[in-house]
């Protein structure tokens, strides 16, 4: 009977309560969730042991790369951004928003616009979708002399 093999997680990896493994088939499963934004590799330890009166082990151990779900929202690096234009101002780029995104790949691809609600700024003001500056469209029209 020594060659009937029995499977258990090697328990002082800090990771291993996030896995079962069937102590017959040796079948891992995961419990609950992973977030790839908090760890990008989980490791596991599997502990393999023989059935006989001095029992033999064998230790194999292996790396999980998560995959990205895409669970994060653009954040602008602030809530408010102002600045001043004067009233001569030439056609051209004015202020740069930017923001972040801490998924991967596609996921965090951001993509930027004005809020088409706000007609008055559509009309006055451009924003590039990739870089996230906001141009004026077009010169402001000089002041009526005095
Ligand atoms: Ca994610
Ligand atoms: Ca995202």
């Amino acid at each position: 009977m020594n060659g009937k093999v029995t499977y258990e997680i090697e328990k002082d990896f800090k990771q291993a309560q996030r896995f079962d493994i069937d102590a017959e088939s040796g079948v891992i499963t995961t419990r609950g969730r992973f977030d790839r934004e908090s760890s990008r590799y989980v490791s596991v330890t599997v502990i393999a042991k023989d059935s006989g009166i001095r029992p033999l082990i064998g230790i194999c151990s292996f790396q999980v790369e998560l995959l990205d779900e895409n669970d994060n929202p653009p954040v602008f690096e602030r809530t408010q951004y102002e600045t001043t234009v004067r009233q001569d101002r030439k056609k051209g780029p004015v202020i740069a928003v930017i923001a972040t995104d801490a998924d991967a790949g596609r996921n965090a691809e951001i993509e930027y616009s004005l809020d088409p609600s706000e007609i008055m700024s559509q009309k006055l003001f451009g924003i590039d979708k990739d870089t996230g500056w906001i141009y004026l469209k077009e010169s402001l029209p000089a002041s009526p002399r005095q």
